[in-house]
């Protein structure tokens, strides 16, 4: 049978611009998040770049998650870089030299053909590869798709469940900004104070000579990530002495939904699933007990280096994030829970679908809020596709239809922004960014 690997698109629809977006972005094995911002593969961006990707090529969205798994350590860690090794060392920063996968990785299995960071990225990954599967089943199976993404996707929440369990309650840790994804969040501000930086003059930021300095993380911030990562690295990327370890809502949630994901993967591929559904279950129970906070109406991060009432388990951070909204795409919340948080969606600090139409990153009245700077206020593309997917799952169907249409209009308006002002939608950072392009195609299906 003939496959459409790159299948040709022409025309002005959304769906055509779309799809030219993830054509361009393509560099023959996965999908770069923006040609100039950031010329590698990263984890997260892959997983919802290939949601979207299903529709237009299944077979690309396979190998996007294939060729992100490849690079997978031994541990079981799914690095938030798989770097491209034509692409000049200077085009990013932390570039190859700065992790050294390869030697400082070496005792926790870094991969020898492919160089890599060492830190990881939500695992979106269970839930992309079951949504892909299921665009094709025939294709997927033919390629023996899930086979063989099974046992890796297994070892990877392994890894985060037992290496990364550093508060002892079930939930996972991270132990970088840059791995829950949202790097300059408000929500960091308090642990990563503490964190001694690195003198800015020691490293030359990339991403300076693409986006504007106000949109971007400062040059304090950048010397604490730097810090952050460095002593990781000088630990082998071993877990335990982490300066910085906070359980964060958005991360677990997708953990969580994964596990469900991989739970339905088991039972396609002939094997029982009943495990993974009961320890999604529990994990939900863990979520709320350590995160929930009612008072606030959302899911607070858990700093666990913070002080708190109890020896050892830190102390949640007052801060309204997205974060706290995501975890609204588990189906197994308490109702009170979900009632809440669908107040708090609509309600003054994120006024969804009254002053913002795409969800925006922190409390618009947070003191920290800031409506340009990159995750301190903007309104971001894959959040709001969660948002979408959770007020859909809790049965909010005219509040997820409106969120729906509010994607699909700003993506096409800004021609797939990376993020825009939560106000004006106006686009904020980059252009022709992946997974707007392809979070914008997976809503019109
Ligand atoms: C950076 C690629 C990544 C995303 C992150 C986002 C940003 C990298 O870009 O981080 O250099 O700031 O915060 O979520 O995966 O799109």
């Amino acid at each position: 049978c003939e496959i459409a690997y790159d299948p040709p698109v022409s025309g002005t629809s959304l769906r055509a611009r779309a799809a030219r977006v993830l054509n361009g972005n393509w560099t023959g094995g996965s999908t770069v998040p923006s040609r100039s911002l950031y010329p590698h593969q990263w984890s997260w961006d892959s997983a919802f770049v290939a949601i979207g990707l299903r529709h237009v090529s299944p077979l690309r969205a396979q190998t996007e998650l294939e060729t992100l798994l490849a690079a997978q350590w031994a541990d079981g860690r799914v690095p938030h870089i798989v770097f491209n090794p034509s692409v000049p060392l200077d085009a990013y920063f932390p570039s190859p030299d700065f992790w050294r996968s390869a030697t400082a990785g070496r005792v926790s299995g870094a991969p020898r053909t492919v160089q890599t960071s060492g830190i990881v990225q939500p695992p979106v990954h269970a839930l992309a590869a079951w949504l892909v599967h299921r665009a094709d089943p025939g294709l997927s199976r033919a390629r023996g798709f899930l086979a063989r993404m099974y046992p890796r996707l297994s070892a990877w929440h392994r890894y985060l469940l037992h290496r990364r369990d550093l508060g002892g309650g079930g939930l996972v840790s991270v132990v970088h900004p840059w791995e829950q994804g949202m790097d300059n969040s408000p929500c960091w501000d308090e642990p990563l104070a503490r964190i001694t930086p690195v003198p800015a003059h020691s490293f030359r930021r990339a991403d300076l000579d693409h986006g504007a300095p106000g949109d971007r993380p400062t040059d304090l911030d950048y010397g604490r990530y730097v810090r952050l990562a460095a002593d990781y690295r000088e630990a082998g990327y071993a877990e335990g002495g982490a300066e910085f370890a906070v359980e964060d809502p958005a991360f677990n949630a997708l953990l969580i939904a994964s596990e469900y994901a991989l739970a339905r993967i088991a039972e396609e591929l002939g094997a029982a699933g009943t495990a993974r559904r009961e320890r999604g279950e529990r994990l939900t129970a863990a979520l709320v007990e350590r995160l929930w906070d009612p008072v606030a109406g959302t899911f607070l991060c858990r700093d666990l280096r913070g002080g708190g009432p109890v020896a050892g388990q830190g102390g949640l951070i007052p801060e309204r994030g997205v974060s706290g909204l995501v975890p609204l795409v588990l189906p197994g919340l308490p109702r009170v829970v979900v009632a809440t948080l669908v107040r708090t969606v609509r309600g003054p600090h994120f006024s969804l679908g009254d002053r913002t139409r795409l969800v925006p990153s922190y409390d618009l009245l947070g003191k920290a809020f800031d409506p340009h700077c990159y995750w301190r206020g903007p309104a971001w593309f894959n959040t709001s596709w969660l948002l979408e997917r959770g007020l859909r799952v809790q049965g909010e169907t005219t509040e997820a239809d409106a969120l729906r249409d509010a994607v699909l209009d700003l993506a096409g308006a800004t021609s797939f922004a990376e993020y825009v002002d939560p106000y004006t939608g106006e686009a904020r950072g980059a252009t022709g960014f992946s997974w707007t392009a392809a979070l914008a195609l997976d809503l019109l299906h």
